[in-house]
């Protein structure tokens, strides 16, 4: 079902590269830079539902790998290289906390946080503990 999702995104992506959207929501956009912390932002929080574009501002090739893809883990994304001024594009992930690198640079490390269904005012209420 992720990867029909994926695909799908994807199609949509390459039918029409100028087009802000993809589905239902605009993509979070995380930029490579050359100085620390190397992604910007270097831990992104998305909401449930929201793709993600990695944008290559920088003069050298990046790649975007998430750590499950090494780790023998699940492999939620993987990019081939992004050349500069171009992108990478994925569609909504599940819930959960990826950590990702740069294959041709290991130093360059990020994580992307995607929240779970709750709203923010749920978590936030049962961090508290709630009052019951
Ligand atoms: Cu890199």
């Amino acid at each position: 079902m992720v990867f029909a999702i994926f695909l799908f995104g994807w199609s949509l992506f390459m039918a029409s590269s100028a087009a802000a959207t993809v589905g239902s929501a605009d993509p979070v956009e995380i930029l490579f830079e050359t100085t620390s912390p190397y992604y910007q932002p270097g831990v992104a929080v998305v909401t449930p539902g929201t793709p993600v574009r990695w944008i290559n501002g920088t003069a050298s090739h990046h790649t975007v790998r998430h750590d499950g893809c090494v780790t023998g883990e699940t492999c939620a994304f993987q990019s081939l290289a992004v050349p500069p001024d171009s992108n990478f594009l994925i569609a909504p992930l599940p819930p959960g906390r990826y950590a990702y690198h740069c294959e041709l640079h290991p130093v360059m490390r990020g994580t992307l946080i995607v929240l779970d269904a709750q709203s923010p005012s749920d978590r936030m209420v049962s961090a508290v503990g709630a009052s019951r």
